[in-house]
């Protein structure tokens, strides 16, 4: 997609990868050697570092898990927020509206725009993200988008990996921004420390058509284009959900409603997230969710780990040679895999 404003910037090779300028990271020889001036580069925020460390894990480059090994015990310290919600709701509106809040506070911000919908071409809903074009000239802002990529490792890993790398640049607030409509996006959002669950009146989008799974991880709701009919009638489908079950930290979800196109309530929701971290330090939540997390990550971790090593073990075509003999029966299936498993735990 070409963009009006000008040849490719940072910006606009953020949001959209197929014009992502500078070098290819498969051979990035820096990252062979991460305890030197990537790491350093990274953490004194430079958004060129930022970049190529973010390509590098999002595409397995060689070296990825290195840079990520040097970078952990940097992390830690960023305020995460997921934002997640139907298409068109008015998340990347909110984003900016939270990211101007936040920059007058002299905060430093991260944002990641997952964009679920577009496989593999790299960036296609992504026209309304222009308007935070505003903020291109601002470094305290590092906007960067990532697409749906191949199976391995998964957008939600990657995802948490160029979360982490924003973590390591000493950015104070990392913003997610995905599209509330799968799986995907739930593991997306469960990262974040603050889940802002984002709903809006009318078009059907009420809370009966929202996947149950989004209503469940939102610490915030936000009802955004209050300015539209029905918002009362949201709010009311929320307040009979959340009479309906628990949580079981005993936090009630607040319901914020907004018009991110005029700014209006983002000051109140700035609050509720600052309430709902509160909250969790008070109760010591926020430990013990950050475990949950991690555990969550291992066992993906794990498996995505075996499952390279697994694929090691196989030449390109066998894993479809074994696919035909197995529907042909000239094989079964189980004995295939106790095998495949002896040999990756014989090459660890
Ligand atoms: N009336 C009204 N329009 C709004 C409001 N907030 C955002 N919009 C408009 O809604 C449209 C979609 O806003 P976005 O912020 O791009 O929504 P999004 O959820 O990021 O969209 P996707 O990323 O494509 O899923 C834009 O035209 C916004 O100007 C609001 O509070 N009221
Ligand atoms: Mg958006």
């Amino acid at each position: 997609m070409q963009h009006a404003w000008g040849p490719p910037s940072d910006y606009t090779a953020a949001i959209n990868p197929s014009k992502r300028t500078g070098p290819q990271v498969a051979t990035l020889s820096c990252l062979n050697n991460p305890g030197t001036s990537l790491v350093d580069r990274i953490r004194s925020g430079d958004p060129r570092a930022l970049a190529r460390a973010i390509s590098a894990v999002e595409n397995r480059a060689e070296g990825w898990s290195d840079l990520l090994k040097s970078l952990f015990p940097h992390t830690g310290r960023a305020r995460v927020l997921g934002l997640t919600g139907a298409p068109g709701a008015g998340k990347s509106t909110l984003v900016d509206q939270l990211a101007k809040l936040y920059r007058k506070q002299n905060q430093t911000v991260g944002i990641i725009a997952v964009d679920p919908t577009s496989p593999y071409t790299g960036g296609a809903i992504l026209g309304d993200r222009i308007r935070m074009q505003d903020h291109y000239s601002d470094p305290g802002i590092y906007i960067r988008s990532m697409a749906t990529r191949g199976s391995l490792g998964g957008l939600a890993r990657a995802t948490a990996d160029a979360a982490t790398v924003l973590d390591a640049s000493g950015r104070d607030i990392v913003m997610i921004e995905t599209v509330g409509v799968g799986q995907d996006e739930i593991d997306i959002v469960r990262l974040a420390d603050v889940t802002i669950v984002i709903l809006v009146p009318g078009m059907g989008d009420d809370v009966q058509t929202i996947k149950a799974g989004i209503m469940e991880i939102a610490d915030i709701f936000v009802i955004n284009k209050s300015d539209r009919e029905g918002a009362e009638r949201v709010e009311r489908e929320i307040r009979a959900m959340q009479s309906l079950a628990a949580r079981t930290d005993r936090w009630t979800p607040p319901i914020v409603k907004t018009v991110a196109s005029d700014g209006v309530g983002t000051k109140e929701l700035a609050e509720a997230i600052a309430n709902y971290e509160a909250y969790l330090k008070k109760e010591n939540l926020a430990f013990k969710k950050n475990v949950e997390n991690w555990q969550d990550r291992l066992v993906e971790m794990l498996r995505d780990a075996m499952l390279e090593k697994a694929r090691q073990q196989m030449d390109a075509g066998s894993l479809k040679r074994y696919a035909a003999e197995i529907a042909e029966h000239k094989r079964d299936p189980y004995s295939l895999v106790d095998e495949i498993m002896k040999g990756v735990v014989r090459t660890t």
